[in-house]
């Protein structure tokens, strides 16, 4: 009994920090608010250089990097040059493209 108890503890937790991440990702996809400028695109690794103001979720100043994206279809809505709206977040460890939009 003990050990079920455990388990069932053990769902919850990780229940509600999946939870928790899931929100946060949700809430930034509605508005990406950081600017960005691409530079390059490589669709087979699912990647993104971007040229990038500052991310304040991540704590991060404005700089050129590569980000993953959570969704390789992202890629087909963009172009090199294009300037961009997008929101990155921490996701299993990486830095990823939740959202992403020409910019207007
Ligand atoms: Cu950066």
């Amino acid at each position: 009994m003990k050990v079920f108890i455990k388990h069932a503890l053990a769902a919850v937790v990780f229940a509600s920090a999946f939870g928790a991440q899931a929100q946060t990702a949700a809430s930034a996809a509605a508005s990406p608010g950081t600017d960005g400028e691409v530079r390059k695109i490589d669709k087979d690794q699912g990647k993104l250089t971007l040229k990038h103001g500052p991310i304040a979720n991540l704590d991060m100043p404005g700089m050129t990097m590569v980000f993953k994206v959570a969704d390789p279809k992202m890629l087909d809505t963009v172009k090199e040059g294009d300037k961009v709206k997008f929101s990155a977040d921490r996701v299993n460890g990486a830095i990823t493209i939740t959202a992403i939009q020409p910019a207007k």
